[in-house]
């Protein structure tokens, strides 16, 4: 790094105005090991979020789009190898490979450590490194957390401006000695001497995003896309605050939360826990279709979640923006979202229209005539082939939703009224069912399957268990985290939320919808929001308490009287079915599983015997 040290007196200058020296120690430290041209603080500046996108259209990765269609966005266009997350490539390095549990890869710390550190060396050669200190929440909030983020990627920078309090601030509030996550990213393609640089660097050979739960580390090599480099959000914010809300007592989850108002003016808090890609934004912006009733968004994808003096679960969205799923987002299905991402947005993976806006399966009801398809090839509607990536992405700030609460910022979060769960399921699982306790809900979590979808890389369409949509982000063993799961719920004077577990996605015998989802769902939320008063019906089944055709507000709903009692029934033979696999899925976690779990397992079984008798 001696061509380093040369150009950077600035550089020292800077580190040593930096009060905080473990926190330059550690930048020298790894820029030793990086060896980038050049360390550039982030101060979390308009300037500097401008200078970003500038540079990704000089370096041909991105490209603007007309101004009076989409003022200051941006398109950026990866490569067909790196497109979203790599669940095969993300690694939980703790101590012992038990402690990350069966459902991570795990890899033992030092000699991953080792293997990465060959992988730095000199990967930022060429490039420079940008050194991200973000803020997980609002600052300064007592639920948010800090992280430092050193990336050689201007797209990271960009998206971490939108995603995360980002600059300059944070290091304020980190004072000269507070803790913070270390992120450590690169693209994994170093530059040499007049090498002209690919639109999207990213390394074929080598992708690991592993993550150092003891220490308080992610280290990533080799992508540039998504949650696999912008570690704010599901290295940090999801694996590795798992940990910390492990040992420390409170909760980090893949869930939404949204702010519902009655017609009378009373307000609940609902979080929700989707698979990836199964509806979480959209059901955060909705729109109801009941009159008089109000939806606004908190967070769609992230909640952290603490005990307020008062015994109630108080949530934060700790992101500053949202990275939303383009295709299928439309006025129709999400106008909010659309709304939002009017200006100032970065899109990726999109196709780009002939007048320079951009396109995406779905986003009109008739497809253009030409685009340009997300791999910058001409494209019209018979090219028999997608124009935009399944997995396309918006980028947007949270603070231009319409429908943003004016309270998403509130820094001692909003109390939660109830916890949804839900999957993507054809059969078998009901519309809506309230768990008769917390206990029997995170056994209703922790059951959960759903189909996979085009958010990772590997099969789509594929039934896998996601228990509590945690599957790929939590960071440690599991049945461990049921276990922190049901202590959450039995600390005592808690007033805790409903735990209710819901599913859209039921089909008929052809393959229909049997709900039309969407701004439908607010049915569904008035009958869990009534729920949480005791003020709705409902009844007793094996399975949980259920809504009777009847308690469900279905007033201008035109479907077939039949379907919603499909949607309402309650298949005991197929939960008599699903036991074995559900005790197979338990028994992954051997003694880590909570015997609580393998109890409700017993009383299931029992309650369908007695209703198939
Ligand atoms: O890295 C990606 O491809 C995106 S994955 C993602 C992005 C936003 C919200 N959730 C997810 C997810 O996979 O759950
Ligand atoms: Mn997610």
């Amino acid at each position: 790094m001696s061509s380093l040290i040369s150009d950077t007196e600035a550089l020292t200058k800077k580190i040593t105005a930096i009060k905080h020296k473990r926190l330059s120690a550690w930048v020298e430290e790894l820029a030793q090991l990086c060896k980038p041209d050049r360390v550039q603080w982030c101060d979390g500046s308009q300037a500097e979020y401008q200078a970003m996108l500038q540079l990704m259209v000089l370096t041909g990765s991105a490209i603007w789009l007309a101004n009076d269609k989409r003022p200051n966005s941006i398109l950026v266009r990866s490569t067909p190898g790196d497109v979203a997350r790599v669940e095969d490539r993300t690694f939980i390095c703790s101590r012992t490979q038990d402690e990350a549990g069966p459902t991570n890869n795990w890899a033992e710390p030092a000699k991953m450590k080792e293997k990465l550190r060959g992988l730095f060396a000199g990967a930022m050669t060429g490039r420079t490194m940008y050194v991200i200190p973000y803020s997980m929440g609002p600052i300064g909030s007592p639920i948010a957390n800090i992280g430092v983020e050193l990336s050689d990627s201007p797209y990271v920078v960009a998206n971490m401006h939108i995603m995360a309090r980002v600059g300059t601030r944070v290091l304020e509030v980190l004072g000269s000695d507070g803790d913070f996550v270390r992120g450590l990213h690169s693209v994994g393609a170093p530059l040499g001497a007049n090498q002209e640089d690919s639109a999207w660097p990213n390394n074929a050979q080598a992708k690991y995003i592993c993550h150092f739960p003891e220490t308080r580390e992610v280290w990533s090599f080799g992508s540039g896309y998504g949650g696999n480099a912008l570690l704010g959000k599901k290295c940090h914010a999801l694996r590795i605050a798992s940990v910390q809300a492990r040992d420390e007592g409170w909760m980090a989850e893949h869930m939404l939360i949204l702010k519902m108002t009655s017609p009378d003016g009373k307000v609940k808090y609902i979080t929700g826990a989707f698979p990836s890609a199964c509806g979480k934004t959209n059901l955060s912006m909705m729109i109801p279709s009941i009159p008089g009733w109000k939806v606004e968004t908190i967070g769609d994808d992230i909640a952290w979640m603490k005990f307020g003096i008062d015994g109630r679960l108080y949530a934060i969205n700790p992101e500053n923006g949202f990275f939303g799923v383009a295709p299928g987002t439309s006025m129709k299905s999400n106008p909010n979202a659309m709304l939002t991402a009017t200006k100032d947005s970065i899109f990726t993976n999109c196709a780009m229209t002939l007048d320079e806006d951009v396109w995406w399966e779905q986003m009109t009801a008739e497809k253009p005539a030409e685009l340009i398809d997300w791999l910058r090839r001409p494209w019209t509607p018979s090219s028999g082939r997608k124009a935009a990536h399944p997995n396309a992405r918006f980028t947007v700030p949270a603070s231009q939703c319409p429908c943003i609460a004016p309270e998403w910022e509130d820094p001692k979060g909003v109390p939660i009224d109830a916890i949804l769960f839900g999957g993507r399921r054809a059969g078998v699982v009901p519309l809506v069912t309230e768990s008769f306790s917390w206990q029997h809900g995170t056994f209703l979590g922790a059951i959960v399957t759903s189909e996979t979808t085009a958010a990772i890389t590997g099969k789509v369409g594929e039934l896998r268990r996601d228990p509590m949509a945690m599957l790929a982000f939590c960071g440690y063993n599991m049945g461990d985290y049921y276990a922190h799961f049901l202590k959450m719920g039995s600390r005592p004077g808690a007033k805790l939320p409903k735990i209710f577990y819901v599913n859209w996605f039921r089909t008929d015998n052809n393959g229909k919808f049997l709900w039309p989802g969407y701004s439908e769902n607010s049915r569904v939320l008035k009958w869990i929001f009534e729920r949480c008063d005791e003020k709705a019906h409902a009844v007793d089944t094996p399975i949980g308490r259920l809504p009777e055709p009847a308690d469900l507000d279905t007033k201008g709903l035109e479907i077939p009287a039949a379907d919603i009692a499909k949607l309402l029934s309650v298949d005991v033979e197929g939960w008599h079915a699903e036991l074995p696999s559900i005790q197979e899925h338990f028994a992954r976690f051997g003694s880590h599983l909570p015997e609580e779990l393998n109890r409700e397992v017993r009383e299931l079984e029992t309650r369908l015997w007695k209703a198939k008798k």
